[in-house]
């Protein structure tokens, strides 16, 4: 041991030193500029407008590849965030799905929950664990994380849905799996009849993460919209619940309807989750941190964590919203305020 200390290291001294941690596999955490680095506002909202996606969608329809015809995918890219690994916004990816008739997208499973939300066309089936699931629009077909699924069009026109996936959050947790088919090892679920009845469920040994019912028809929904009370920010809301568990219908991808009444602005409302919304009807415009987005039927909206987000409909408005929100709920990191109009 000296008791001379050492002059610290300076000039190609230091990247000599610098040289010697980087070789050992070490690094410097003070030469991370993600250090204490202090986020001022959310991040940036971004809106796809269906006027803009229609046409790019038939274009896709045209494409002949082998590829594009076993999934014509299109997905809607964070504009803040294009990596590959990226999403739609923090977490949640989504984009447009099209089947043509007499096209299937092969069984298969992965980790992720995947949700469709139909928007155009008529005749198309998910398979989920084996169930058939019918797709008209406005209904909501559920994925969750390893279920088996695949899909079949025998109707006669395209379909058009969207999908969403927390896809970029398994990849950040390092749990992203795939699996082709066939199918094997198919669960049993019960029948969708066995939670038809309002207010009662079979008594099961186990409650699984995710609903046993994998399609919610848009009629019951919308009926249950119109029923629904007000709610703290103003507008009216219903969650797609797991029928066994009263909570989210899959663990990481939590989903809405919300409906907006004519003229009528939300209170403020600020979480760090991220959310996605399609608009089922209705034109509005809705305020995210220092964006405003002037949405109409059809189009698609991010509502990236950390923004004050306020919605104001001109006439009767209803947004399907799916966000990851119960996610940081369960892992303890949530945090959702309110403020007032204005
Ligand atoms: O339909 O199964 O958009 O597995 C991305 C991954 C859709 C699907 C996507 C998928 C699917
Ligand atoms: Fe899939």
């Amino acid at each position: 041991m000296s008791d001379t200390p050492k002059s610290p290291p300076s000039g190609a001294q230091y990247d000599a030193v610098r040289q010697g941690w980087l070789d050992a596999h070490v690094r410097p955490l003070w030469e991370n500029p993600r250090v204490h680095k202090v986020r001022e506002g959310g991040a940036k909202a971004h809106i796809w407008k269906w006027r803009t996606l229609r046409p790019l969608v038939e274009e896709a329809m045209r494409v002949t590849s082998p590829a594009a015809v076993e999934r014509r995918v299109l997905t809607l890219v964070d504009p803040e965030n294009d990596s590959p690994s990226g999403g739609t916004t923090t977490n949640l990816t989504a984009a447009l799905q099209i089947l043509l008739p007499g096209e299937t997208a092969r069984p298969h499973r992965h980790t992720p929950n995947a949700l469709r939300f139909m928007i155009e066309g008529s005749g198309a089936v998910t398979v989920v664990d084996g169930k058939p699931c019918p797709m008209e629009p406005g209904d909501l077909v559920i994925t969750p994380g390893w279920s088996w699924h695949e899909h079949v069009h025998n109707g006669s026109e395209p379909v058009i849905w969207l999908d969403a996936l927390d896809a970029p959050f398994h990849r950040a947790i390092g749990t992203d799996v795939f699996e082709p088919g066939p199918p094997h090892d198919l669960p049993n679920h019960p029948e969708d009849a066995a939670y038809a009845v309002p207010g009662m469920a079979p008594d099961l040994n186990e409650t699984q993460a995710a609903s046993p019912v994998f399609r919610y028809p848009w009629n019951t929904a919308a009926s249950a919209l119109r029923a629904a009370p007000m709610a703290r920010d103003g507008a009216r809301r219903v969650r797609y619940v797991n029928p066994a568990s009263g909570g989210s219908a899959m663990p990481l991808l939590d989903c809405y309807l919300t409906a907006l009444d004519r003229g009528m602005r939300t209170v403020r409302f600020r979480s760090n989750g991220n959310a996605v919304c399609y608009v089922c009807a209705g034109t509005g415009t809705s305020r995210v941190g220092s964006e405003t987005l002037a949405w109409e039927p059809r189009d698609v909206f991010s509502l990236p964590h950390g923004n004050w987000i306020e919605h104001g409909a001109n006439e009767d408005a209803i947004l399907f919203v799916m966000t990851d929100r119960d996610a940081l709920r369960r892992l303890g990191l949530l945090k959702e305020e309110y403020g007032n109009a204005g």
